[in-house]
């Protein structure tokens, strides 16, 4: 499990400031602070799974509903065609080891990506 010191844990605490999007009992939406497009919003829950390769089947009606805010982000950004990424582990680009959803859209996305 992430410990809740990583930098998504301190914003979840209010240490750290975010541009919040959307929250509720389970998770937390706030602007990426270093945007890949015109819309970049990371989906967090409030508990502090590190990835989601240490998901376990206790997580599953969260992650569900993290999919379903990342959803509801996209509707509320007006965007009608997003990428969801998740990246789980350091090789495949994960640099905060709290799970995060990123929601991504506003431009015309490349397949595949790098
Ligand atoms: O994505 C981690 C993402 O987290 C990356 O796109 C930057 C973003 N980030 C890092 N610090 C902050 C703060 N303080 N606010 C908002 N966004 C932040 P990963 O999938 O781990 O590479």
């Amino acid at each position: 499990m992430a410990s809740s010191d990583t930098i998504f844990g301190r914003i979840l605490s209010g240490e750290i400031p975010c541009q919040e999007v959307y929250a509720d009992d389970l998770c937390l939406a706030f602007r990426d602070v270093n945007p890949q497009a015109p819309v970049h919003v990371l989906v967090i829950p409030r508990e502090p799974i590190a990835q989601l390769g240490e998901a376990t089947d206790e997580h599953e009606a969260l992650l569900g509903h993290l999919l379903l805010v990342a959803a509801k982000v996209a509707r509320l950004e007006g965007l009608e065609s997003w990428r969801t990424v998740i990246n789980s582990g350091a090789d495949a680009g994960q640099t905060v080891f709290h799970l995060h959803l990123h929601v991504i859209g506003g431009r015309p996305l490349a397949w595949p990506p790098g």
